[in-house]
């Protein structure tokens, strides 16, 4: 691979040109006219408009991203997060084409992308899954019947969904048809699929998520779990490595199951296994994710590993250059994700010319993002504009050094989510690392 074409926008894009200019790799944006004057068109090698603001258009338009590549001499396609990121059907027509997907095969992703099938390969590679449906719920008749076996609460999923969107919890046998029919209509218009699945549902559980390499080799590693029990209607707002919660035993445990999943599907590259964690420290797999994910610098920060070099290095089809035993995690690593949004007016977005732009910097602090003082933040997509990674020697001085970081923030002329992530890091249960995924909810009183 020489020249590497990004399929994608803000800050990963930009997190992706800094990894191909340190690697020495010629770095070709794709963008949409509405991102004509962003930071990642400045900053990447070279860059081409691939259609208008509207994602369907330009960021998931396959026909014109293919085109791009081709008419730029690129070799490999990284299409980062969102988008086409876990596309098979992407995969496959770069495959066609002779593209290197920076990525998991298009088999790999199209087990592991319906989640009903990826609980199956859970099961047999061994791993614990929550009690529910083997593969989707087929017929209202099956629906009932499980639902009797299980027993209620249960949580009703979309097998082509993920990230929480198109789920409805169910407590009795009076609500179950109503929820079926209205979950499944809500996932075939989000998915174009509207099967489902069924699970118990678990109450108060912790959210955590394993990350993990595979080469072609078969060789994998964990590089262990990332907390992101922190979030608010499915958005994670705040994640960090170790858990607190997490013990030795315990992410020893998580990273085989983790790594038994991969292996079961001859996943080939990195990834994330998420988990459902009991207060009893049970754990049950939920869903994998085959992309580079927004909070990976957490993981970064801990084990010192480069999760965008090592994408290129497992792409490129080399041995991950180092072993289990290596992988160690050093201190402790926070992220706080900055929206432009009001927390006032219940996390409305909002856009606009950003007047003035500090970073935070100093000891022990990262911030990625392609803001810059005069960057119009455009409506079209993901209100992301930050993200603040604080790393210490322990937990309470990461909060304390993010406290510090984001008292020197600055962000004018739009609403953003700063004040929010301080009265986060203020809260009693927040800092005794005492929190479930209804924190926000429960502690922060947010619908
Ligand atoms: C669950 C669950 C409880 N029981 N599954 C949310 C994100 C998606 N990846 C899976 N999610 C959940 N799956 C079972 N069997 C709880 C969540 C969950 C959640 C559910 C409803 C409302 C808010 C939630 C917040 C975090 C996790």
């Amino acid at each position: 691979m020489k020249r590497i074409l990004i399929a994608n926008r803000g800050e990963i894009a930009l997190r992706i040109i800094r990894a191909l200019r340190e690697y020495g790799y010629f770095s070709v944006l794709a963008y949409s006219e509405a991102d004509r004057d962003s930071l990642p068109v400045k900053l990447s090698d070279a860059a081409i408009c691939i259609g208008p603001a509207s994602a369907r258009g330009s960021y998931l338009n396959i026909p014109a991203i293919i085109s791009a590549v081709e008419i730029t001499g690129c070799d490999a396609v990284h299409p980062g997060y969102g988008f086409l990121a876990e596309s098979p059907q992407f995969a496959r027509v770069c495959m066609d084409a002779g593209i290197i997907f920076i990525g998991p095969s298009p088999e790999a992703m199209e087990k592991v992308g319906d989640k009903s099938v990826a609980r199956a390969v859970a099961k047999n590679a061994g791993v614990p899954v929550v009690p529910g449906s083997n593969g989707f719920v087929s017929s209202k008749d099956e629906l009932f019947k499980l639902a009797k076996e299980i027993s209620f609460p249960l949580i009703l999923k979309a097998a082509a969904g993920g990230g929480g969107k198109g789920m409805r919890i169910v407590q009795s046998f009076s609500e179950l048809e109503n929820s079926f029919d209205t979950a499944s209509n809500e996932a075939k218009t989000a998915f174009g699929n509207s099967k489902l699945y069924l699970e118990k549902y678990v109450s108060e559980p912790r959210h955590i998520e394993i990350q993990f390499a595979r080469d072609k080799f078969g060789n994998c590693v964990s590089l262990f779990e990332r907390e992101c029990s922190i979030q608010r209607k499915h958005q994670k707002l705040l994640e960090e490595s170790p858990s607190s919660f997490v013990s030795p035993k315990l992410r020893k445990e998580l990273s085989e199951a983790a790594l038994a999943i991969a292996n079961q599907v001859d996943y080939v590259g990195i990834g994330t296994a998420e988990f459902l964690v009991t207060q009893e420290e049970k754990f049950y797999f939920i869903e994998i994710n085959a992309r580079i994910q927004v909070e990976h610098p957490v993981t970064e920060m801990v084990t010192g590993i480069d999760l965008v070099e090592l994408q290129l290095i497992i792409a490129e089809g080399k041995p991950i250059p180092f072993s289990q035993d290596d992988v160690k995690i050093t201190g402790h690593a926070i992220e706080c994700r900055i929206n432009a949004e009001d927390p006032r007016n219940n996390f409305c977005p909002s856009p606009g010319k950003v007047t003035q732009f500090i970073p935070p910097c100093g000891p022990g602090i990262r911030c990625d993002s392609h803001l810059y003082s005069g960057f119009e933040i455009v409506p079209y997509y993901d209100s992301l504009i930050a993200k603040v990674i604080s790393y210490a020697p322990n937990r309470e001085r990461a909060i304390n050094r993010m406290q510090r970081a984001l008292y020197e923030m600055t962000v004018e002329g739009i609403s953003t989510t700063i004040d929010f992530h301080m009265e986060v890091l203020k809260n009693a249960f927040f800092r005794k690392g005492d929190y479930y995924t209804n924190f926000v909810q429960r502690r922060m009183g947010i619908k």
